[in-house]
């Protein structure tokens, strides 16, 4: 059988920064005897590092080099056809007993899954060579801030880590000597990256990842959703704080106050475009800023919470993206970025769905098939992706860096809803604001093997990532707000609710600056809201649509609550927390009876 990634040779020099720690020596070693690569390559971080992977990614046509006129310093890869996107089904939590991986995760024994990983890593590195990636979450000067290592056998995953996290020397030496300092252990092997031998397996007790079979995405990006999503909620609930799939956005307003809002939507909900917003001409003076796009870490200081993200990259849905819904996001992928699954045109230009232009007449598709303006399928995968540095983001936060963190005023939720949730709306409280995270629910996407468009609940936009019990998650929640003096406040909204003929109602992207800013007014408590059985709601004079062209009829329609329609949503929500055998914590019951007796008064 052909290799698929075959060792390397470097020269003096590189791939020898090896740690001092004598438990990353010792695990390191473990690995190696298992696997049995060729050689040992322990990444630095630097730029001769990253020069010298780069060519041998091009040489092993791991990567392809884009027109250094278009793209400057950006490359092209393609995975494989059947490992495009995060497999749900094939990702398990393995704590001692099933009841700490609680009812919304895969469960599997840690002695058996340990032993039948060891079988699939037996020799698995034969040939090739065993990178050794050090990385740490979070600003260097966090408290929050861990350290991981990664151990992969793909070029792709090293440069890629380069890339989503602070990689190299920072890490290793944040770790230190001390034998027993806490971090991440991450083994990666792509073995045949054949999808009956894929899984994606937790050890939270153990603060260790192993992923094998696959080469994409979050399903190796160990430090992105293993890591900071659920080995972190495991070890946020234990020490204290918060690790949520949130996005983190600065805004400030024309007399220079400044807000922090973080928000939880589901996977190809709208987070990268929300954080990148670029306000409407009417909002002259309002700026927005980056911290997070994805991933919010977030502790109590002096009754508050403040964020921090734990990246250093954006790993974004490429298509529609374009200089109209997302200029800030164009500019970011405009150089020294990674490419996944798009499509490639014949002057070495990267093309998709949605992109500024008219098509190319002919270009290779995400395939490596030909591919015209005529062609059935699609160019570029919809779950295909760029891998950015934050650096390259014209609106990235001064703050990004704070190892504190940014103050939060306001949690926003939402997802992707064709009907019954309005453009947005606020909770009474923090346990009502838990309950609109528990209950939420949206249309599946792309960003994950199977079925797309299916409404399903999804509390948080936690439900892959929740690395322990969802009930003792909302008990967290609920924990957390009873140590906050100052809460930020809690919205729900909704980008994606359709009127007839299926379009959507609200234009979204930049105008949802409009829906920011009553968020905002209701933190400074200078606006007015109206209230509903679920919570307030703008009136409709609260929202500024000024110069947006939307009749009254679809304002009307995004802000109806219909009864019927939530008459069955409100079913749907006591089925769900039903359905999650008893672990929902009382004081949410009591929340869901509380809406269903406001809508009876
Ligand atoms: P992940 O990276 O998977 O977590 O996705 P995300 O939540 O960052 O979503 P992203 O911003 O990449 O958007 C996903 C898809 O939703 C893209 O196709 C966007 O074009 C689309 N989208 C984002 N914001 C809006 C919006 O306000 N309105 C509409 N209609 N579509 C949007
Ligand atoms: C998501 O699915 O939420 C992503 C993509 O951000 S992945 O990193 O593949 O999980
Ligand atoms: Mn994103």
């Amino acid at each position: 059988m052909k290799n698929i990634a075959p060792a390397i040779s470097p020269p003096s020099g590189i791939g020898e920064n090896k740690p001092a720690n004598q438990a990353v020596l010792d695990w390191v070693h473990e690995v190696e005897l298992l696997t049995k690569p060729e050689n040992v390559f322990w990444c630095d971080g630097s730029d001769r590092e990253h020069e010298y992977l780069l060519q041998e990614a091009v040489r092993q046509n791991v990567l392809f080099k884009l027109n250094d006129q278009k793209v400057p310093r950006s490359y092209l890869h393609r995975s494989n056809p059947n490992d495009v996107a995060r497999v749900e089904q094939f990702t398990f939590i393995c704590t001692p007993s099933k009841e700490e991986a609680g009812p919304t995760n895969n469960w599997s024994e840690p002695a058996e899954t340990y032993s039948k990983l060891h079988g699939l890593l037996k020799g698995a590195m034969r040939g090739r060579t065993l990178f050794v990636v050090p990385y740490i979450m979070g600003p260097p000067d966090s408290p929050l801030t861990k350290v991981g290592f990664e151990i992969t056998d793909s070029i792709y995953v090293v440069l890629s880590m380069r890339i989503m996290t602070r990689m190299g020397a920072i890490a290793v030496k944040r770790l230190g000597r001390d034998p027993a300092a806490e971090w991440n252990r991450g083994v990666h092997s792509l073995l045949d990256v054949d999808p009956a031998r894929r899984f994606i397996c937790h050890f939270p007790q153990d603060n260790t990842i192993i992923s094998v079979g696959s080469g994409y995405g979050g399903n190796v990006l160990l430090s992105k959703k293993c890591l900071a999503l659920r080995i972190g909620s495991y070890l946020a609930r234990k020490q204290g704080w918060m690790a949520e799939h949130m996005l983190i956005l600065g805004v400030e307003s024309p007399e220079g106050k400044k807000y922090y809002v973080a928000a939880a939507f589901p996977s190809a909900c709208g987070k990268t475009n929300f954080a990148m917003l670029i306000p409407p001409k009417h909002f002259a003076g309002w700026k927005v800023t980056t911290v997070g796009d994805d991933i919010a870490w977030m502790q109590i200081r002096d009754g508050r919470l403040f964020a921090v993200n734990p990246e250093n990259g954006y790993f974004g849905v490429v298509p529609g993206t374009n200089y109209k819904s997302n200029p800030n996001a164009m500019k970011s992928i405009a150089h020294d970025s990674l490419y996944t699954n798009v499509a490639l045109t014949d002057d070495g230009d990267v093309w998709w769905e949605g992109k500024d232009g008219a098509p190319p007449k002919h270009a290779v598709d995400w395939r490596g098939n030909d591919w015209t303006p005529d062609s059935k399928e699609k160019a570029a995968h919809p779950n295909s992706r760029f891998t950015a540095p934050v650096r390259n983001n014209p609106v990235l936060d001064p703050d990004f860096e704070k190892g504190e963190g940014v103050p939060i005023s306001a949690i926003i939720f939402g997802g992707r809803r064709s009907n019954t949730m309005p453009l947005v709306f606020q909770s009474f409280d923090w346990a009502h604001g838990v309950y609109l995270g528990a209950t939420m629910a949206s249309e599946t996407t792309a960003a994950a093997t199977g079925a797309v468009g299916q409404v399903r609940r999804d509390p948080m936009a936690m439900l892959p990532f929740c690395g322990y019990n969802i009930g003792d998650y909302f008990r967290h929640w609920l924990a957390i707000g009873k140590r906050l003096t100052n809460p930020p406040l809690i919205f729900n909204v909704n980008w994606f609710r359709k009127g007839e003929g299926g379009k959507f109602l609200w234009p979204g992207f930049g105008d949802n600056m409009r829906v920011l800013k009553w968020i905002i007014d209701r933190c400074e408590g200078s606006n007015g809201a109206l209230k509903s059985p679920i919570g307030w709601l703008p009136g409709l004079h609260d929202l500024d649509l000024a110069e947006l062209d939307l009749d009254h009829k679809s304002v009307d329609e995004l802000l109806e609550i219909d009864h019927e329609d939530w008459k069955k949503e409100l079913a749907e929500h006591k089925k769900f927390f039903d359905s999650l055998g008893g672990v929902v914590p009382d004081e949410l019951m009591k929340q869901c009876e509380e809406v269903a007796a406001r809508f009876a008064k």
